[in-house]
């Protein structure tokens, strides 16, 4: 099935997947009259699978209609293939002498030359036209594919055009820093052992002496997303092997093709202390909106989280900032969508996967005040400081640079340590475990993941097992991305929520056919 980020599984049984996305892509890009993207790429996964991602003309995800076209043609006997074709191709009204155009580009697993190769020929097949972009992010990928199809209106489509844009918007943010010092200008990041770093070493003389990024696991030696990177971060809290963490320091993890991105600092106690996709949320919409009143605009602006959102963080956007909050499925395709009824949506998944979205009535506006000659100087300041958060932003997907970039810019103006970033609110404990199961399909939810509706008495388990603790909650669903049930639980002390998570851990176990042993408790 495409899951939440499209096709995952071992690299090994992929080849006519890839083939396939090749062909479907080149589909729809004779629907769209569009450039199609198609990355590949497993993201956090481990370095032995692999996948695939398809980007619609303007940079998102594919639609949900073609997500089941590309369910059809993954899961179609060879003989039947061409038939599942035809069925595409009646269905959508395709002419198939219009010209296609799609972008591919690949991570840098050890599979994804001869996958992306595989891609290349299945779109070649159906007459496409291509362009390999090699080595590059996701988020790159889906920022070129928008800028192709916007006749540069949104930048030039080749990396070192991203890079300029993105590099040029933070340098003029990063001027309102008064007071910056060279220590405040440091940033250790862990690279996943992935494509993020090898795009970070790229970039950096782009930034002058404005940001000195310390890089951590390159690539050189160490395995992809083994003990590292933004995933093992968010779901072991603890910081990556292979980075030295100074007290006080500021850190960050991208994750294997670098769409998210984790911050970190450990006390003077040693004590580790994770920023996550929230506190970014939080930390990006304060800043936003401050500008916005600063600007005296106004418009309506929201934080779209999922089920993953840390309670409190809910709590301080809702009660505390007066901002509003919508919940969706996991997966960013969801959250994209939701962010786009505002006219401002901030939105973040907990592992760190999100961006902000402006539409265009916004765009317009910033640009009436900074030509108005009316405007006073606070509000020519705060427009053109928008103006320039919109620019380092990608609004085509969750970007862990430009992401970094934005988050980096915002301290240094606001004169803001990772700890004062930190103290905006306090999470409550949460864990989050793995459940193997025969069939994760067993397990049906509804309410945004919230609620499980089968099998039948999961659901009871988990409401009778939450009444044990306190500012407890706990859900379960299957995952999109690994063959795996994923448990999440929160609660007033890690040793609750660690124990609320392995009793629903249990629960799923029994209930929804796992296999192996039996889950143990964490203590
Ligand atoms: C992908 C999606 C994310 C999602 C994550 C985990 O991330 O893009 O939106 O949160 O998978 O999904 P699941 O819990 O269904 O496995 P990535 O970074 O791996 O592409």
């Amino acid at each position: 099935q495409y899951g939440t980020a499209g096709f995952r599984t071992n690299a090994k049984v992929l080849d006519h997947i890839m083939f396939r996305m090749g062909l479907l892509a080149t589909l729809r890009s004779k629907k769209t009259k569009a450039t199609i993207g198609v990355m590949v790429t497993a993201s956090h996964n481990p370095e032995e699978d692999n996948g695939v991602k398809l980007v619609d003309p303007m940079g998102e995800m594919v639609t949900p209609t073609w997500e089941g076209y590309a369910t059809q043609l993954a899961n179609a006997e060879d003989d039947d293939l061409l038939m599942a074709l035809k069925d595409i191709i009646a269905k959508e009204e395709i002419n198939m002498s219009q010209e296609a155009h799609v972008f591919v580009g690949r991570d840098t697993r050890s599979s994804s030359a001869s996958l992306s190769q595989a891609v290349l020929e299945g779109v070649s097949s159906l007459g496409g036209l291509n362009k390999d972009y090699g080595l590059v992010t996701t988020p790159q990928l889906h920022y070129m594919v928008c800028c192709q199809n916007t006749r540069g209106k949104y930048g030039e489509a080749t990396v070192e055009g991203y890079y300029k844009k993105l590099c040029q918007a933070f340098i003029k943010l990063i001027k309102n820093a008064s007071n910056c010092t060279d220590d405040q200008k440091h940033l250790s990041l862990d690279g996943a052992n992935g494509i993020g770093a090898l795009k970070v070493r790229e970039m950096e003389s782009h930034l002058g002496k404005e940001l000195q990024i310390s890089l951590y696991n390159d690539g050189s030696n160490g395995k992809l997303n083994y003990q590292c990177g933004a995933d093992f971060v968010k779901v072991q809290q603890k910081p990556p092997t292979g980075l030295e963490i100074k007290p006080g320091e500021r850190c960050c993890s991208f994750d294997g093709d670098a769409d998210r991105i984790v911050y970190y600092y450990s006390d003077s106690e040693g004590k580790f202390h994770l920023l996550d996709g929230d506190k970014i949320a939080t930390l990006i919409s304060t800043f936003i909106k401050e500008l916005l009143t600063q600007a005296g605009l106004n418009v309506n602006m929201a934080v779209v989280q999922t089920a993953y959102a840390n309670g409190s963080s809910t709590r301080y956007l809702e009660e505390t900032m007066k901002v509003t909050v919508k919940c969706t499925k996991t997966g960013v395709k969801h959250l994209h969508h939701v962010a786009q009824e505002f006219d401002i949506g901030v939105y973040f998944e907990a592992n760190g996967h999100g961006t902000v979205l402006l539409s265009k009535s916004v765009e317009d506006k910033i640009q009436q005040l900074i030509d108005s000659p009316n405007s006073d100087d606070e509000k020519k300041r705060a427009a053109l400081l928008l103006q320039n958060t919109i620019n380092v932003v990608n609004q085509t997907v969750g970007d862990a640079i430009s992401d970094m970039l934005l988050i980096e810019a915002i301290l240094a103006i606001k004169g803001m340590t990772v700890q004062q970033w930190d103290a905006i609110y306090t999470d409550l404990p949460n864990r989050q475990l793995k459940v193997k199961v025969a069939d994760r399909r067993v397990i049906d939810t509804t309410d945004a993941e919230r609620r499980a509706l089968s099998p039948a008495g999961l659901q009871d388990a988990i409401d009778a097992l939450v009444k044990k603790y306190s500012l407890a909650r706990s859900f379960v669903r299957p995952s999109g991305t690994e063959d795996v049930v994923r448990v999440y639980a929160e609660a007033d002390t890690q040793e609750s929520a660690d124990a609320l998570a392995h009793e629903v851990s249990l629960a799923v176990y029994r209930l929804a056919g796992g296999v192996g042993d039996e889950p143990k408790p964490l203590h």
